[in-house]
């Protein structure tokens, strides 16, 4: 199948205009590793233009825009979305490799960030604050200016509605930098924001390289705030980069979440999102649960019960929506096959199968469950980024909080009992930025804050969490006598 673009790829949006950069990249196609399309490769200079772009839009008509009108647009293009939610969804399976039902989600997600953010964008308020006599204080939300987005390739829809659709909401102009391996939805969401009436300027797209495009962007003296979500490498570059402009920053860097099964657990219950946090995307989530702790009465009942499903797991082209697709490129596939050969002094309990109709050439990786594990092992410490997960037992409470906590990322957690005193207990002792107590993500909703601690990153991004972030607070104290 060819791409259903009705843009050309080979353009940039730079304060509103659509051009061509002097020399393109090859966008591939996960699943056969052929070239599906080519993008620019966004130079320094380009990223030059789009911050003085996006400042002459702040300066003009996105100014003055207000906050009811900027809600209005935000909302309209989340209509648009969902109206081109078929072409959306097979551009992003093709360009990053997902199954086609979970592209389809992504863009119903992209909608929902954007009719959230949307709607949200004029009830953020201020305060007034008691304060001397003579004197009325009180509180202002103002954009921080120019925003910086550096989006990696996993979820491209998801993470520009959640990271630029606030900032967009909150009055600031976006300069977004997409990933190398997956620009085209990037691209798509422009056209949809030009469509919608976004002015010049607003939002500004410019694809390329991450040591190139990506590193002129996040060190530009112009950019008021930068917004990341990729490696805890280049999150630490980004960091430096910040701190040489005193900007904040915004870090989203993965993690190596647990989910804790205690014997109490309702199994039935708790299965299918053991393993469907495990694979999703082909593990290639930030969030993804790659550690599954397992009280030790019951830790072979459960290996054996997610092993059964892990059998019956399918891995294939992006378009026929098996279970999983491939990964993200020949690269990614070698880091995640070097994880697995770690595993030789370990169980491997169960395996996936790869379609008849996966192309040699694409990027698969057959889903892999991990037994015998212990909290120390590499592969229970280090983000693997791809379809495997090890199961770890644990003998009581603090064993399980212990082996929980005991690595240097912090982002997601989930506990699995029936005792509420314990779900209450371990929600607080947990090291995470989101809890889920009988449950995993609850349902991924915009509604509410995600980020980490530790290596994690930090920040906060959705909910109103995410617009306080992309806004600065200015005190007025007016004496009036
Ligand atoms: O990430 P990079 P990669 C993790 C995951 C994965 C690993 C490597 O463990 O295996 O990172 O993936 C841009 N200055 N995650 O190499 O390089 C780059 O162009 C400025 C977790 O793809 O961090 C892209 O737009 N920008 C994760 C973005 O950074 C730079 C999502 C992410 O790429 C840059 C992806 C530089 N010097 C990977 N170098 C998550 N948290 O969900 C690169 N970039």
């Amino acid at each position: 199948m060819t791409l259903p673009l009705w843009f050309d790829p080979e353009e940039m949006l730079i304060g509103g205009r659509w051009r061509r950069g002097s020399e393109t990249l090859a966008v591939e196609n996960p699943s056969d590793g052929s070239e599906m399309a080519r993008v620019a490769r966004g130079t320094p200079f380009d990223i030059d233009e789009a911050v003085a772009a996006a400042q002459d839009a702040l300066d003009g008509d996105w100014g003055r825009f207000t906050a009811v009108e900027r809600g209005r647009l935000l909302m309209k293009m989340s209509a648009l979305v969902l109206s081109r939610i078929d072409d959306l969804a097979v551009i992003e399976a093709m360009d990053v490799g997902k199954p086609l039902s979970q592209a389809r989600a992504d863009v119903t997600a992209l909608a929902r960030y954007l009719e959230f953010y949307g709607g949200a964008a004029d009830k953020v308020m201020g305060e007034t604050i008691p304060y001397l006599n003579g004197y009325t204080a009180y509180t202002l939300r103002e954009p921080h200016g120019v925003t910086a987005h550096i989006v990696p390739w996993n979820y491209p829809m998801q993470i520009i509605g959640r990271s630029v659709g606030a900032a967009l909401a909150m009055g600031n102009a976006a300069v977004v930098k997409p990933a190398e391996e997956a620009s085209l939805t990037a691209l798509a969401f422009a056209r949809i924001a030009e469509e919608a009436g976004m002015p010049a300027g607003a939002l500004n797209i410019v694809p390329g390289l991450g040591e190139e495009a990506g590193a002129a962007l996040s060190s530009h003296p112009g950019i008021n705030h930068i917004s990341f979500t990729g490696s805890v490498a280049v999150g630490q570059l980004i960091q430096a980069a910040a701190a040489a402009n005193v900007v904040p920053v915004t870090l989203e860097l993965g993690g190596k979440s647990p989910q804790l099964v205690f014997a109490d657990a309702d199994l039935d219950r708790a299965l299918p999102f053991l393993i469907n946090a495990g694979i999703q995307n082909a593990g290639q989530t930030c969030s993804a649960a790659s550690r599954i702790l397992v009280e030790r009465t019951r830790y072979d009942e459960v290996l054996e019960k997610m092993a059964a499903c892990y059998r019956e797991l399918v891995v294939g082209p992006a378009l026929a929506d098996h279970n999983l697709g491939p990964l993200i490129s020949r690269h990614q596939k070698h880091i995640v096959e070097a994880y697995l050969s770690l595993a030789s002094d370990l169980t491997i309990a169960a395996q996936g199968t790869i379609a008849g109709d996966a192309p040699a050439t694409g990027h698969y990786v057959a889903p892999t469950l991990i037994g015998g594990g212990h909290g120390g092992h590499r592969l229970a410490q280090e983000e693997i980024f791809g379809p495997a997960q090890i199961v770890i037992p644990f003998e009581d409470e603090e064993d399980a909080v212990a082996i929980a906590n005991g690595t240097d990322y912090g982002l997601v957690a989930s506990v699995w009992s029936e005792n509420g005193p314990r779900l209450m207990r371990l929600a607080k002792r947990l090291r995470a930025g989101q809890v889920f107590l009988n449950n995993y993500g609850a349902g991924g909703g915009v509604e509410l804050p995600f980020g980490g601690t530790g290596k994690s990153g930090h920040g906060r991004e959705k909910g109103f969490e995410a617009l306080y972030g992309f806004s600065s607070l200015k005190t007025v104290a007016a004496w009036h006598g």
